[in-house]
């Protein structure tokens, strides 16, 4: 595959050109590798913008983090276990104002596009009903591709957050081998998530797999749990309308339970289960993550009689 001369340009690894440009035949380092020419004249007089709106790399992130450091979310599970559709709903839920509560208020996105292209599938357009999103591609790239949704609260202060989106491949050979050379994506992951959601998929808990399923689960949430060391994670039951069998429920809970005393769990599901509306599920998740804080330096008080922190240090 053609790759761009530039250094910290991904495209088109589902990520945006680093000089910005949607259209990568628009862009004169891409013509340059696709059509084997050495110069190319810039013809250059429109404004590019350090975003394109896709999925961003890891290369683009100083962008969004310049400002305050972002909140990660990576989302770990195998694949189908409905991943992109959380994000896909969360989304269209953003769109119609049903996401977040009074007191966040969506603030920006660098990366409507990646967006649009998770949940496109999933709105009802005139004769033809809503889908699922697209299978996530593997590929060998080494980060996976991030969404940024940016609120601000009702003091003013703004939270960005980042949702991880990646391939469950990556997960399940990361699960069997921590060091696995095409599991780079998922050690990403586990190193820069500051919330994990922990997926499990009902619908391959309730089927003719279960006990694979189960296996699956129990290594993988092992993993993710020794490599969060303190950080937030979750347990996530996608397809909740989907009813799985008691005993293979309690084994899931054990799972996490076994080394993390009090995890939070959620259920979310595309369609309405009972009189609970589909959207109440995607919300709550989503209240959690929302409500995040970054571990923030704890700086002891001076006993001195005007507290100034800038004392703790340099002397002694
Ligand atoms: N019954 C049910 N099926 C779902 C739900 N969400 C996703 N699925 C199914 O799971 C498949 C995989 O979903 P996807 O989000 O692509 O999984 P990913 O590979 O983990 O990103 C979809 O194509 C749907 O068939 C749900 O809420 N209920
Ligand atoms: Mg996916």
């Amino acid at each position: 595959m053609d790759r761009c001369p530039q250094p910290n340009c991904f495209a088109d690894d589902n990520t945006t050109c680093t000089l910005g440009h949607i259209r990568l035949d628009m862009c004169p380092e891409w013509k340059r590798v696709s059509k084997g020419e050495v110069t190319a004249s810039s013809d250059s007089d429109q404004m590019l913008l350090p975003w394109g709106g896709l999925a961003m790399g890891e290369s683009d992130l100083n962008f969004v983090s310049g400002k305050v450091k972002p909140i990660t979310v990576g989302i770990v599970g195998p694949e189908s276990a409905g991943k992109t559709t959380i994000l896909g709903a969360l989304y269209l839920l953003l769109g119609r104002g049903a996401l977040t509560t009074g007191a966040n208020f969506f603030s920006n996105s660098y990366t409507l596009a990646g967006w649009e292209a998770v949940a496109t599938c999933m709105r009802w357009k005139p004769g033809q009903p809503p889908s699922f999103p697209p299978h996530t591609p593997s590929g060998a790239a080494r980060a996976p591709g991030m969404l940024h949704l940016g609120f601000r609260r009702e003091d003013g202060s703004l939270r960005n957050l980042l949702f991880a989106d990646a391939p469950g491949e990556w997960f399940q050979k990361w699960a069997i081998n921590e060091q696995a050379l095409d599991a780079e994506g998922a050690r990403w992951i586990a190193r820069h998530a500051d919330v994990t959601l922990l997926i499990a998929d009902r619908q391959a808990l309730a089927g003719p797999k279960m006990g694979a399923a189960r296996n699956d689960f129990q290594l993988l949430a092992q993993r993710a749990m020794a490599e969060s060391r303190g950080r937030r994670l979750a347990l996530v039951w996608t397809k909740g309308d989907v009813d799985v069998a008691p005993t293979i429920e309690a084994q899931i809970r054990k799972a996490v339970a076994s080394v993390l005393s009090s995890t939070p769990e959620f259920t979310v599901s595309v369609y309405p289960r009972g009189t609970v509306d589909a959207a109440e599920g995607f919300r709550e998740l989503f209240g959690w993550v929302l409500g995040t804080k970054r571990v923030g330096v704890d700086l002891p008080m001076t006993k001195a009689f005007r507290h100034d922190p800038l004392f703790r240090f340099g002397r002694r």
